[in-house]
């Protein structure tokens, strides 16, 4: 085994992703070719890595490295150092020599590595607030290659950025919380670690980590919590039974130690939401009862009368099971609860009545992904690799859904190239007949009128056709919605993926009349698609719900672009989860052969 250097410091699989990401952006403001596209490809292959990219390397060494999908020996070095210093001097330099924050100007939509660089060398533009004022100073506009246009543009793109960032993605954060959790409970003395919060809840952003402890040494936890946590940035607070540090790449993380017998009561008002809190404590007060983060007490008798009521004895605190019970609630499970009708429906059950709470889809229920791409366009693995990871996952099935030719970019395919991918497709069938099932599919743009840039002949063979919008987001809301409903219309066409186009952080939603789009769906008998790529959730929690209020069938899909991407898929879930969904309302939750029979043709 090849041996590496001494690992002095962790850091995170998301802190070396965002430091590579920004290297590529780096490298294209100095117009660098091809180089900014294959760091931004590996930055999204260690972003999707499972294993810690530090174990990697304490493993196999830089060879190990290699491994990962695009990275050659030169990326495999700033790793190694990036993994055994926690800093990386390559980095530092490019940072050095432009004095721009890159991570806050590249979160401006149209506002790329290569306009960036112009703007600061003509205008001195280095942040948001020096950007704003040229913007504002008509100073873009004047500018070649910009114009009154994308003046206006680049201000709602500042107000748009303004507002976001302060949140995080997620199903991005999902990897490192998890090790903080594994960390924490490997301490001596502690019995119990779970997040709680809007992480608990599955929310697509979070404010910050919520964790809670149980233990016997609660002073052993919070230091260890204080001085171990990789990426540790700064301690906020340090105290014997709450703490809160702030860790790459800038997320607050409270841990509280609580006791064993108020772990359920803490655990349900530390998960939230505040509105959820607010509705079940109402209930409490119903029956006479007071809720706290330390349990389900009896009102003291007497007490109330007298103003404030006192304490009484405890009826619920140890399990969460046990709270809602004492609140004669069925459980509720915590992706529903933001009281929009969970309260009431527990109520309901708990007394024998209907509607109860949904019988939410559950993490283990998909059986297939039908959004995948491939190396034919800007997937990085082969559609066999694909086959393989997706059936170690245990899928039964996927669909192939390449890019098509108007996205020439991730060199999309023509009628002709995608008629050559079927015979790949055919082999690797036959090779694998019996691990999984390999259907034939598109990710076909939906041209500026709604029309498809693939013929329908080509469409009419193809297993699964899905369309996307790619282009023209900046439509008026009319003429985008008549543009999807036009594309939905045609009678070949299965699945709308990711319905809205958003972003998170990065993009707003594509100006669409959903309730339009969702009835399209159900006129149509089209699929609308949530996509679970952490970033762009969509169709969103919200929207799920009315899909499922509507009667429209969805699909969860990975869009997995490497065979590492499939692990989105639990993120998806999720989403559906929080919007209420049954596995009845996911269409690849279902038989290959049922999910068959339901599409168009
Ligand atoms: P976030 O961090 O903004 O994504 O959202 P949460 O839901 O994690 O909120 P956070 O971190 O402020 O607080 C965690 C939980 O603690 C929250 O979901 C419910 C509970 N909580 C916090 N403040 C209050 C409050 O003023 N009243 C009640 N009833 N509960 C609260
Ligand atoms: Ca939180
Ligand atoms: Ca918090
Ligand atoms: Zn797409």
């Amino acid at each position: 085994m090849t041996k590496g250097k001494e690992i002095k410091e962790k850091i995170t699989n998301a802190a070396v992703a965002d430091i590579l990401g920004q290297i590529g952006e780096y490298l294209a403001m100095q117009h660098v070719q091809f180089k900014p596209r294959a760091y931004a490809k590996v930055a999204e292959a260690v972003g999707a890595l499972e294993e810690e990219v530090g174990d990697i390397y304490a493993r196999g060494g830089i060879k190990a490295l290699k491994e990962i999908p695009g990275v050659g020996q030169s990326i495999a070095e700033h790793i190694e150092e990036l993994v055994t210093t926690g800093t990386l001097a390559y980095y530092d330099e490019l940072k050095k020599a432009t004095p721009v924050r890159l991570d806050e100007l590249a979160r401006v939509e149209g506002l790329g590595p290569k306009s960036i660089q112009k703007l600061y060398q003509e205008l001195g533009v280095k942040d948001l607030k020096t950007l704003a004022a040229a913007a504002k100073a008509g100073k873009i506009a004047r500018l070649e290659g910009f114009g009154a246009k994308s003046e206006e543009k680049i201000l709602k793109g500042i107000a748009f950025a303004r507002g976001a960032g302060e949140r995080f993605i997620a199903g991005a954060m999902m990897a490192q919380t998890r090790d903080i959790e594994e960390r924490l409970r490997k301490v001596a003395g502690v019995t119990k670690v779970v997040v709680a919060g809007s992480m608990r809840r599955r929310r697509d952003t979070i404010g910050d980590l919520d964790i809670l402890a149980v233990s016997a040494k609660p002073e052993l936890v919070m230091d260890r919590f204080v001085k171990e946590t990789p990426g540790i940035m700064a301690v906020i607070a340090h105290g014997a039974t709450k703490s809160s540090i702030k860790v790459r790449p800038g997320l607050n993380v409270d841990l509280r130690v609580v006791d064993a017998g108020s772990y359920g009561a803490a655990l349900v008002y530390f998960t939230g939401s505040k509105d959820h809190n607010v509705a079940i404590r109402r209930r409490a007060q119903s029956l006479g009862l007071t809720l706290n983060e330390y349990g389900l007490f009896k009102i003291a008798p007497g007490s109330a009368k007298k103003g404030a009521a006192q304490e009484g004895a405890r009826v619920a605190g140890r399990t969460e099971e046990d709270v809602y019970r004492a609140l004669r609630m069925s459980y509720v499970e915590p992706e529903l609860r933001e009281n929009t009708g969970e309260v009431e429906a527990a109520a309901r059950e708990f007394a024998g009545k209907k509607p109860g709470v949904p019988k939410i889809i559950g993490y283990g229920d998909l059986r297939g992904d039908l959004q995948v791409q491939t190396n034919w366009t800007d997937g990085a693995d082969s559609i066999e690799a694909m086959a393989k990871a997706a059936a170690a996952r245990g899928l039964g099935y996927i669909v192939i859904t390449d890019h098509t030719k108007r996205l020439a970019m991730a060199h999309g395919l023509d009628e002709r190239r995608i008629r050559e991918q079927w015979k790949e497709i055919d082999a690797v069938n036959k090779r694998m007949r019996g691990a999984i099932t390999i259907l034939k599919g598109t990710e076909c743009d939906i041209l500026k009128d709604g029309s498809l840039d693939l013929d329908d002949g080509t469409l009419a063979k193809l297993d699964v056709v899905g369309v996307s919008v790619h282009s023209f987001f900046g439509l008026p809301r009319a003429e985008q919605t008549a543009r999807i409903v036009r594309a939905m219309s045609n009678p070949h066409v299965d699945i709308l993926f990711h319905p809205t186009g958003r972003l998170i952080n990065r993009r707003a939603p594509y100006d669409v009349d959903i309730d339009e789009i969702i009835k399209a769906a159900k006129r149509t008998g089209t699929i609308l698609e949530i996509d679970a790529l952490p970033e762009r959730s969509d169709l969103k929690d919200e929207y799920i719900r009315k899909c499922v209020e509507a009667g429209v069938k969805m699909s969860i899909d990975s869009d997995a672009h490497a065979a590492a991407h499939f692990s989105v898929l639990e993120w998806g879930i999720a989403q559906a989860r929080r919007g209420w969904a049954a596995r009845t309302d996911i269409v690849n939750a279902w038989p290959l052969e049922t999910m068959r029979g339901s599409l168009k043709e």
